[in-house]
């Protein structure tokens, strides 16, 4: 079982060189701890609660200075652990802050574990699960949407909205089990069937924005395909408004794979910039580029296919039009600055049925019209950040669709005039299910997994 009886100390901040650099302590000993290894500058060695105070860290056995610092005591339960926690403030660097953390060590403190302060904060009461990874996708989040879906989660909306449900089918189960235990006319009846009704309209309504929930959080990736000179690698530079991908006449230029994540519409879309497919590769590298851009095509969740409008299409074209069919995609008509007719279509059996965009990569025209189709073919047309909380998470996604399972299966088998007990196998399936997203039913195993991939000192 996890101890919370020690007290655990972290460098709360990155790694590297900056201003300021953050020592966290948590637990029983943290106030003293934080105590014996600050000097303050006015003389007064006592730390008042929620104060900032401005001094010195020093080593309490050799008295030497470690650091000019800022230190401030969060007395419990109004902390983040809602335990004691000292924060030192000091430089940047990595030497002041290993000294610092290493003075805690001798004082007492352990090295805090990957996610641990978050996992107290958790055990202590602070935050349910759900609240908890929220806290993960903000320190994650890489478009402003991701950070709001995730503000809202950690402000416990999605959490909220469990909640309720899982209510809705406790009350239910007591009546189930209380119909086990009593014959009929000695509880009063109450109709399962309808509160049933509800919860699986409402996990169904959670569920119907998942799947965009999920691609604000983790986002797609794009693989950008085509024939040599197309303009694949001016159209990767012109989606990411700079000058990542190197761009010249010379067909075969780009040999290599490329990723970089743009911000399209909120949605963090990773886009992969490949070598130009030909059937007949001018050497190795290029053989092996190719290769490379097929794999890249295969993992990829979309294709953008790019083809020269300013030509007619070429037997290279139908070679990648055959990979890139069956997979969610574009069709992007590029050079259409140059189109002399540009209204002659592509024939009707090139990728058919795939939404086509005239776009000029070099003068950055139609971008904006493409980007709103890339939202479009990731969100299947329903973007939304309206009122339902956004599930975002793979994890409650499984758990949500589970508690809808057990919750049609428990309407079924009431219709079906089954008994209370065997109702109630399937109710207290989906208030199991349910208790897992927020966190009232838990294995150590799963919490060990979810906060694992924090980061130490979070
Ligand atoms: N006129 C015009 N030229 C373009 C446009 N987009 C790209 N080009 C030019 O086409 C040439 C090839 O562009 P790239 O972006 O390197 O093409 P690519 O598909 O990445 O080529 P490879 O890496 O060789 O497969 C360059 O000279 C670009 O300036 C466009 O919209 N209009
Ligand atoms: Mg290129």
């Amino acid at each position: 079982m996890y101890s919370l009886d020690d007290t655990i100390a972290a460098i709360a901040t990155s790694i590297g060189q900056s201003g300021i650099g953050i020592v966290k302590i948590s637990g029983p000993q943290a106030q003293a701890i934080g105590q014996k290894l600050f000097r303050s500058a006015r003389g007064r060695n006592n730390l008042q609660p929620y104060r900032l105070h401005y001094g010195q860290i020093i080593d309490p056995t050799s008295q030497v200075t470690i650091d000019e610092a800022l230190i401030v005591y969060m007395p419990r339960p109004h902390s983040y652990t809602r335990q004691d926690v000292i924060e030192i403030q000091a430089h940047g660097g990595i030497v002041p802050l290993r000294r610092i953390l290493e003075l805690t060590f001798s004082l007492g403190a352990r090295p805090a574990e990957a996610g641990e302060m978050t996992l107290r904060a958790f055990l202590n009461g602070r935050l349910d699960l759900a609240q908890a990874e929220a806290v993960l996708d903000i320190i994650e989040a890489k478009t402003d949407a991701a950070l709001r879906v995730a503000t809202e989660q950690l402000g416990g909306s999605l959490s909220a909205q469990v909640a309720g449900v899982r209510l809705a089918l406790l009350d239910t189960l007591a009546f189930l089990e209380a119909s086990i235990d009593f014959v009929e006319d000695e509880i009063p009846l109450q109709d399962v069937v309808s509160p049933l009704t509800e919860v699986t309209s409402h996990l169904e309504k959670l569920l119907r924005n998942a799947d965009s929930g999920m691609i604000y959080r983790q986002g797609v990736r794009a693989a950008i395909v085509g024939r040599p000179n197309v303009g694949k690698s001016s159209l990767l530079n012109a989606l990411l408004r700079g000058d990542r991908a190197i761009v010249t006449n010379i067909p075969g230029t780009t040999r290599d794979t490329l990723e970089e994540t743009a911000n399209v519409g909120g949605v963090p879309v990773v886009l992969v910039d490949t070598a130009g497919i030909r059937a007949i590769p001018l050497d190795e590298v290029e053989r092996i580029g190719v290769e490379r851009s097929e794999a890249a095509l295969a993992r990829a969740d979309i294709a953008l296919m790019v083809v020269d409008g300013s030509c007619p299409l070429e037997n290279g074209d139908w070679e990648i039009e055959v990979l890139v069919r069956g997979k969610p995609a574009l069709l992007i008509i590029n050079k259409n600055d140059l189109l002399v007719t540009p209204d002659v279509d592509l024939p009707a059996d090139f990728l058919p049925s795939v939404p086509r965009i005239r776009i000029s990569a070099l003068n950055n025209e139609g971008i904006d019209l493409l980007e709103a189709a890339i939202i479009d073919l990731v969100m299947g047309g329903k973007v939304t950040l309206a009122d339902t909380p956004l599930v975002s998470n793979p994890r409650h996604k499984a758990l949500l669709q589970r508690a809808l399972e057990h919750s049609r299966a428990a309407i079924i088998a009431q219709q079906e005039g089954l008994s209370p007990d065997l109702v109630s196998i399937d109710v207290r399936e989906a208030v199991e299910a349910l208790g897992e997203i927020t966190g009232e039913t838990v294995t150590e195993d799963l919490l060990d997994t979810i906060f694992g991939k924090f980061c130490i000192g979070k």
